[in-house]
């Protein structure tokens, strides 16, 4: 085994990961492989976002005749066909759907449940700024008999894998299966994403914050007080805010920092959701030695009780969250 496994690709990496589980039956690795081929085609299509326009100039067809789709309707059909072909997903539910979708038939043979928000950040697509996707995977509680709403609204410490995928200056894909957080990057002359960042350790304490500004007049004190005292003489923090969810939290993944989109006077659940973004990226930032809370609870404990529920999110280096938390929780 060579001492770095740099340029190693994913694919080979998690076939190595499945050897060190004897029982392994391979069926998280096939579908694991399911979703890197959506994660390709996405990035593919995102990567040609700005010729869309252009190419289906006429009437919203391409040059191939085919209905142009939007985006982000494009991203969460590629999800859906993907995992309709894979046999090993018996459930999944988007941040795109009302309701779930049951999958598995009599040749099904996995056992997982997978929710994903297909392209997060989709404001920025017309003007080509990073978007991602975000994917979180349970198993069912009842193996094959009959999946069911209630088999998704399990606390975020029940993942089994988490990850998302960076449509960036580079395509990044960067998950955890509880054994750390590694990031891959595609190198698109080969096809592959290759590992690039292994073992990601976020620093104890960053420099950065992040937060829509914007918000401010419904802020809560808790809130307005931890902003006040990272701009106050000195602090040196920076702030920085793509607006993208997935291109803010790998930012501070890398160099340490704070995401914050709390409860405030006008959304009083904050903005985010907690079973496609909040529990994926805090499986992540706690993998990564980082931290995740809604102000008042750990984000990863919380019971949901809705498919879409939306919650506060306090997420990135320990040192940062827990003094946010600590405003937060003196101003109540
Ligand atoms: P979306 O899932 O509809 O794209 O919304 C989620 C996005 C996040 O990517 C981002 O962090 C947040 O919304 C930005 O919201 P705002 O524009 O209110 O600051
Ligand atoms: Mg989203």
């Amino acid at each position: 085994m060579p001492l770095s496994m740099s340029g190693m690709p994913l694919t080979k990496f998690l076939l190595q990961e499945q050897r060190k589980h004897a029982d392994s039956s391979g069926s998280f690795t096939s579908l694991f492989s399911d979703i890197i081929v959506a994660a390709k085609l996405i990035s593919r299509a995102v990567n040609k976002a700005g010729l869309i326009d252009i190419l289906g100039a006429a009437g919203g067809k391409n040059v191939q005749g085919e209905e142009v789709q939007k985006l982000d309707e494009f991203a969460n059909t590629a999800m859906l066909h993907t995992m309709e072909l894979s046999s090993f997903v018996l459930g999944m539910a988007s941040e795109e759907m009302d309701d779930i979708v049951k999958m598995g038939g009599p040749h099904s043979r996995g056992n997982y449940l997978i929710l994903f928000d297909p392209l997060d950040g989709s404001s920025n697509i017309d003007v080509n700024i990073s978007v991602g996707t975000i994917f979180s995977i349970l198993k069912t509680p009842n193996g094959h008999d009959g999946v069911t709403e209630k088999d998704f609204l399990r606390p975020g410490v029940e993942q089994v894998c988490a990850g998302y995928v960076l449509y960036g200056s580079s395509t990044m894909f960067v998950y955890t299966t509880g054994n750390g957080v590694h990031g891959f990057t595609l190198d698109p002359s080969v096809g592959e994403f290759l590992l690039s960042h292994e073992n990601i350790r976020m620093p104890e304490r960053g420099k950065i914050y992040s937060i829509n500004e914007g918000n401010s007049a419904y802020w809560y004190d808790g809130t307005a007080k931890y902003i006040e005292k990272l701009k106050s003489n000195g602090s040196g923090y920076s702030a920085r805010y793509v607006g993208s969810l997935v291109a803010d939290f790998h930012r501070n993944l890398l160099k340490g920092g704070v995401f914050l989109y709390p409860a405030d006077k006008k959304s009083k659940k904050g903005k985010l959701r907690l079973l496609y973004e909040a529990n994926p990226l805090s499986f992540i930032v706690e993998q990564a030695g980082g931290m995740s809370s809604t102000g008042d609870n750990r984000v990863m404990e919380i019971v949901p009780e809705e498919l879409h529920q939306r919650v506060p999110l306090i997420i990135g280096s320990k040192a940062d969250v827990q003094e946010a938390v600590g405003c937060w929780r003196a101003a109540q």
